[in-house]
């Protein structure tokens, strides 16, 4: 390592994600600085450890000084945090401040809000510095072996982060870097958000499919796993269908399947939910996702659950099922209902670009979330082709090569949901996505009647049939009510 030369990158936050970062930039032929602030164990700082060990020989510079730390570093400083997400970015950037030179560039790479991400990219810059919030997915082997990396925040910065970050991000298949510039303020890690929120719904997808199969048709754990495995070679090849089958015929060291005896109490850490209040506030419907936030809390209420079991009794049909037709029907509605979540969180990404003015390119975030990430799949080769067409679709379910993909696997994924509920067992996402698709496909629904209710008892008016779009009315439904109305405005 040539010591007289500056760093060309300094990575704050040595817990799983930071040196891992750090040992894939050095790999890359990267000369890193690092800094961990306290003393985390009792005889050896964080950062000697890491020096003395993983670090050991490679183009790693290891202080614990902030001061020191930042004048290794050559300018304009590239300066990566990989710390817990909330107040300690603020507090790291109050620290790294009086130490900057203009121009210099933080990154963010935790799951930082985004509101807050927009946030510090005006301090930021109002300084006099850059600032770029950069979603990262993968998980500790992502951060060492390539990640997904979603950049956003101030644009002059990206020429200068590009090489580091599209070096340590992980390769799609066709060999582009899953890693490109998304947009201004904090679009990075709203992009970032709504993968999470797409894998709560993956997630929660698989975990029907595996429960139907197990229910239905009683198949043991090997067989489940063969189906699972026989999916990943087809269009539903993804990580974590191939990770549901691996874990489908892991026994631990009792012998017995390890799945059968986890409590089925599922936690979250909160991206999930942060996308559903999004989508809320943007007024986009988010339902499957929304599902799955709330299939875990219904899990995690394990004891009332149990209660509710014992005071009602369950109708099984009991039916023999067909195990080729059962999968067949299965493989739609997981396929089909996944292909309703891609579009739901696709159709939230637009929503929020025109919004907030973030010009985001859905053909690029698909391109990738390709490789390195947890929600990585094949299918979004598809998601992207159909973004990048001249006429790109308003809806990602409108996209011809899509539209022919949802009418061939509807017969199948309706009689799938119609069977589990007839066996009275839950299928709430596959069900969600049914009725999401239902209502998007009518033409006419049933809100006149809401309309006509808030008219009624609140005088909140309603758009007529026979009248153009924006001119608003009021009834005097019982005679007894007067003319004046209640405000237009939606929230
Ligand atoms: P953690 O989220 O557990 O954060 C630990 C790091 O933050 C440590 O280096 C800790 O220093 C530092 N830190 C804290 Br806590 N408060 C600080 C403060 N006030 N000032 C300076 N440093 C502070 O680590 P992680 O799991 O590696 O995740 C890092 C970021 O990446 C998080 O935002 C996380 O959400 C995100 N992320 C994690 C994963 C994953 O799979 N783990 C994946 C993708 C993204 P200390 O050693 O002194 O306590």
């Amino acid at each position: 390592m040539d010591n007289s030369r500056k760093s060309d990158i300094g990575l704050i936050g040595l817990a799983v994600m930071g040196e891992n970062l750090a040992l894939n930039m050095a790999g890359k032929g990267w000369e890193v600085s690092v800094y961990n602030r306290t003393v985390r164990g009792v005889e050896e700082g964080v950062v000697e450890r890491f020096m003395n060990g993983r670090a050991k020989g490679k183009s790693i510079r290891g202080y614990t000084d902030i001061a020191d730390f930042v004048a290794s570093i050559g300018t304009p400083r590239k300066i990566m945090m990989m710390v817990r997400a909330g107040s300690a970015v603020d507090e790291l950037m109050e620290q790294l401040f009086p130490h900057l030179a203009e121009g210099d560039i933080l990154i963010d790479g935790g799951n930082s809000n985004y509101e807050d991400t927009g946030r510090r990219v005006l301090l930021a810059e109002k300084k006099g510095f850059r600032f770029v919030g950069a979603g990262v997915s993968g998980g500790e082997e992502g951060a060492l072996n390539g990640a997904s990396i979603m950049p956003g925040g101030s644009e002059s910065a990206w020429p200068e982060v590009k090489p580091v970050l599209q070096s340590i991000a992980a390769k799609a298949p066709d060999g582009t870097p899953c890693c490109d510039w998304v947009g201004p303020a904090g679009s990075g890690h709203f992009v970032k958000m709504i993968h999470n929120g797409i894998e709560y719904g993956d997630m929660q997808l698989i975990s029907e499919a595996y429960w139907v199969m197990k229910k239905l048709l009683d198949l043991p754990n090997e067989e489940m796993a063969k189906v699972f495995a026989g999916w990943n070679e087809g269009k539903l090849r993804s990580y974590l269908i191939e990770i549901t089958a691996g874990i489908l015929s892991h026994k631990d060291k009792t012998g017995g399947y390890l799945v059968d005896r986890i409590l089925d109490a599922a936690g979250q850490k909160g991206t999930g939910k942060w996308s559903v209040i999004n989508a809320m506030e943007l007024g986009m419907p988010l339902g499957l996702i929304a599902t799955a936030v709330f299939e875990r809390s219904l899990s995690a209420s394990k004891e009332l659950r149990t209660q509710a079991s014992g005071a009602y009794a369950r109708e099984r049909l009991q039916a023999v099922y067909n195990e080729e037709e059962l999968t067949e029907e299965l493989y739609a509605a997981l396929y089909a209902s996944k292909l309703v979540s891609y579009a739901q969180g696709f159709a939230v990404l637009q929503r929020a670009s025109e919004t907030f003015g973030w010009n985001l390119d859905a053909a690029s975030v698909a391109r990738m979330w390709r490789g390195g990430c947890i929600i990585r799949s094949v299918f979004l080769n598809d998601i992207a082709a159909a973004f990048e067409t001249a006429d790109k679709p308003g809806h990602l379910l409108l996209a011809p090569y899509f539209k022919n993909e949802m009418n061939r696997l509807l017969p199948g994924w309706k009689r799938l949901v119609a069977k589990a509920i007839g066996e009275e067992l839950p299928v709430p996402a596959f069900s969600s996505a049914l009725n999401y698709f239902y209502s998007l496909t009518s033409a006419h629904l049933p809100a006149n009647m809401i309309q006509a209710q808030r008219d009624y008892f609140g005088a909140h008016t309603f758009e007529r049939t026979d009248e153009p779009r924006g001119r608003f009315f009021h009834e005097n439904w019982t005679g007894r009510g007067g003319d004046t109305r209640s405000g237009t405005y939606g929230a």
